[in-house]
């Protein structure tokens, strides 16, 4: 597939979206948008895919929204980003946080606005050392959003997220681990080496198994203990027929290592 905005590759099960605009450090446009639409669909659809990581080309992840296009017009216009985000943003966030298969994140650089709530809604975020965190919509008279009200506190507490997003103060990759915004920060030079392994890693293990426990895990917060106590019921029933069940007991029973297929 050939995109202008992004890179995409698939190998091993694995698939790597690149956000790949990095003179303006990797902002969405509407035509970055389309493309990682039509990437998301067949990470959605194929299931040889078992694992997806996001990454950014150059010095920076994503700086959210591209700015270039969104000043006040003289004559007192104004752009409908309403709109936008209905179109482009809320899919986005939704379809990364559905995905019922694992989605790394790792964070090669500054992450602001739109770009942080991209990371926060994949399921692990590995960071760059030097890479930072910056809520920076309040800079510009917006909210977080793309999921950002809903991920932040949820992560972090309710007043670390009011001091953030009302702030607008750079985190950084370290304090953002001790926070429990992200999972782990690493050296610069080992972040793609290691979000490539993990993402091999999870694309030999049991997918339906992962992608019901992102589910659970996401729905618990809003969820009371009958609710969720019922979905981990349904989701035994479900996996307990699974072909990578029967071969992880299995491969214990046998004391070797398990093969799963994913299915
Ligand atoms: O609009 C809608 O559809 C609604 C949805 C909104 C979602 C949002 O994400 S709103 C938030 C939008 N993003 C921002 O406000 C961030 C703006 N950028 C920055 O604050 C800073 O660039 C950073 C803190 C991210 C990084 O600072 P620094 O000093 O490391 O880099 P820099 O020099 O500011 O930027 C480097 C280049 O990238 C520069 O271009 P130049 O001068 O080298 O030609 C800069 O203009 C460009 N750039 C950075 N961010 C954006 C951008 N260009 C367009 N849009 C950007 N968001």
């Amino acid at each position: 597939m050939a995109f202008s905005t992004i890179e995409f590759a698939i190998d091993a099960g694995v698939a790597i979206l690149t956000l790949n605009r990095p003179k303006a450090l990797n902002s969405f446009t509407s035509e970055m948008h389309a493309e990682i639409r039509e990437a998301m669909t067949q990470v959605t659809q194929d299931d040889g895919i078992r694992c997806l990581l996001i990454t950014g080309s150059g010095r920076g992840f994503c700086a959210g929204q591209d700015l270039s296009d969104r000043a006040l017009t003289t004559d007192g216009g104004a752009p409908e980003l309403g709109e936008s985000v209905e179109k482009n943003y809320n899919p986005l966030i939704r379809s990364i946080m559905g995905l019922p298969k694992p989605v790394i994140c790792a964070v090669n650089g500054v992450a602001a606005g739109a770009g942080v709530s991209l990371a926060m809604a994949c399921d692990i975020v590995l960071a760059a050392r030097s890479a930072s965190f910056i809520q920076v919509f309040c800079k510009i008279g917006l909210v977080p959003d793309s999921g950002g009200t809903w991920n932040l506190p949820r992560a972090v507490g309710l007043a670390r997220a009011k001091g953030l997003a009302m702030l607008g103060d750079k985190l950084s990759a370290e304090t953002a681990e001790d926070w429990g915004l992200i999972w782990k920060c690493v050296d610069d030079e080992n972040l793609q080496e290691q979000a490539q392994k993990m993402a091999r890693h999870f694309a030999t293990q049991p997918t339906r198994a992962l992608g019901r426990i992102k589910q659970l895990l996401n729905a618990s917060s809003t969820n009371t203990l009958l609710e969720q106590t019922e979905l981990e019921k349904e989701a035994m029933m479900e996996l307990g027929k699974s072909d990578d069940y029967r071969e992880g007991v299995a491969a214990f029973m046998e004391k070797r290592p398990p093969v799963f297929k994913g299915a």
